[in-house]
């Protein structure tokens, strides 16, 4: 049986990947506002918590505000039980003034920290993934399997695993090879999984399968401390393929859905499918929420507004406007006449006051949220963003880039207006 008690969490981060960017540009990855309401760090945490598991580290680059006051304000354990979620950020470790150079480096670096509590098993999972996981099956398999490490992997169509580490198992689970984000279609195809293995899946497939890491790793104390003795700076990269032949490896499948959101693209389409009328993800599943800082808001007051599969987060405003297919965050505020489709609004931090709402008039300044006569598709409005009448913002036939000095950015064909950016009456991006 496994014991909860004798396990950490270990969630990283983000590293200097600046595939999130814009998103990351003033605040730290996990930090990302994701579905509306939540953080993209919710999701680890939340599994987590739902398997029982309360010891949870972060990693992270820089602890920004907007990380710790979410963290603070959401995650309070009972006194007794010896729960917490804790951010070590690269900052703010003394032997090295520079960043974490790669996830196992970020891990090298804190086991000082982990040290601390008693754990026999430390479990290391991504900060940017969408999934429901119950921890405690892969947890049950590393032990009975008298495992070393265990990868957590999903199966997926062999012309679907670019970008991820693939695997090569026995028909025991026992890892018989690992690469990390091969290219070549040969070697891909030669990792495929054997028929024993695939009719016992659930769901079956057309095409041949092949198991992607989903960079989760169940480490054994002292292998994880051993495997760390080097300079090696990457778990998919270096670690695993180094600790092959020598330690004892398996695979955990995973059939759930699962959706790295790691980059601008899949982060909004990730977001976007939630609008869907049966979305993969189901924020609304009882037995296993997903948990997030409670702001105590009003519910949301539409007002003659044509709705059309759209999430809305509490305390928000809309009038006269029309939205499509659309995830609007807490506290949105959009004008009248205004008609948003495939649309990821994050929404805002807080409310202006009559005060600074007759000081936006003075200053023509628009206010938070989206003005009036306003059309705006495909693309992800950060916090706080303030977008005046009558703009108009679409990504069609642009290239990647920065637009309207710089407020409006084009990544992966997707259009982000930044946090906090003013866009005049009349933009036409
Ligand atoms: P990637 O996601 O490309 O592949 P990586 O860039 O190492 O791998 O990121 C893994 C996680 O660690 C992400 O959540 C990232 O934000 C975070 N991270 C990266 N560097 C960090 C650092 N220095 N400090 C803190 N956090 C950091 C990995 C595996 C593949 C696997 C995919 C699945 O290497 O084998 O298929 O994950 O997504
Ligand atoms: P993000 O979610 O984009 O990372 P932060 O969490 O850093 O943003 O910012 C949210 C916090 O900032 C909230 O606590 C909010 O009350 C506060 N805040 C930011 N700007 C203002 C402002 N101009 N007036 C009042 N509160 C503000």
């Amino acid at each position: 049986m496994i014991n909860q008690k004798r396990v950490l969490s270990v969630i990283m981060g983000g590293g200097r990947g600046t595939r999130l960017h814009p998103l990351t540009q003033e605040r730290s990855k996990p930090a990302v506002p994701l579905a509306g309401k939540y953080r993209l760090v919710d999701i680890p945490i939340s599994n987590c918590i739902n398997s029982e598991l309360n010891r949870i580290f972060i990693l992270t680059q820089f602890n920004t505000a907007s990380l710790h006051r979410h963290i603070q304000s959401t995650y309070h354990f009972d006194p007794f039980g010896g729960g917490f979620v804790d951010i070590l950020s690269a900052e703010q470790t003394e032997k090295s003034v520079d960043w974490y150079q790669g996830t196992a480096d970020a891990v090298r670096r804190n086991l000082l920290h982990f040290r601390a509590f008693p754990h026999d098993i430390v479990m290391i999972l991504s900060g940017d993934q969408l999934y429901r996981m119950d921890f405690r099956e892969i947890l049950q398999q590393h032990i009975n399997s008298g495992a070393d490490v265990t990868l957590a992997a999903v199966a997926f169509p062999v012309s679907k695993v670019e970008g991820l580490g693939l695997m090569r198992v026995h028909d025991d689970l026992s890892i018989a090879e690992f690469v990390e984000k091969p290219k070549d279609r040969e070697l891909i195809a030669s990792l495929a999984l054997s028929p024993a293995l695939e009719a016992t899946l659930k769901q079956p497939s057309e095409e041949k399968r092949c198991l992607a890491s989903m960079g989760i790793y169940v480490f054994n104390r002292g292998v994880l401390a051993e495997s760390l003795e080097n300079t090696m700076v990457d778990f998919g990269k270096e670690i695993i393929p180094a600790l092959l032949g020598k330690k004892k490896l398996f695979a955990y499948i995973f059939e759930g859905y699962w959706e790295d959101i790691g980059t601008v693209h899949a982060f909004f389409e990730a977001n976007l499918a939630l609008a869907q009328p049966l979305p993969p993800f189901n924020f609304f599943e009882p037995n296993a929420p997903i948990y997030t800082q409670d702001r105590y808001l009003p519910a949301s007051k539409l007002n003659r507004c044509s709705i059309d599969h759209v999430v809305i987060g509490d305390g928000s405003i809309l009038t006269d406007s029309t939205l499509k297919h659309c995830v609007i965050g807490i506290r949105s505020y959009v004008g009248e006449d205004s008609v948003l489709e495939d649309v990821v609004m994050m929404g805002a931090d807080y409310y202006e006051t009559e005060e600074q709402l007759a000081k936006n008039i003075k200053l023509s300044r628009p206010r938070i949220g989206v003005g009036k006569g306003c059309r705006v598709k495909h693309a992800i409005i950060d916090k706080n963003a303030r977008i005046g009448d009558g703009t108009v913002l679409s990504a069609e036939g642009k290239p990647d880039g920065a637009y309207a000095n710089g407020s409006v950015i084009i990544r992966d064909g997707v259009l982000v207006v930044t946090k906090g950016a003013i866009l005049p009456p009349g933009t036409i991006v």
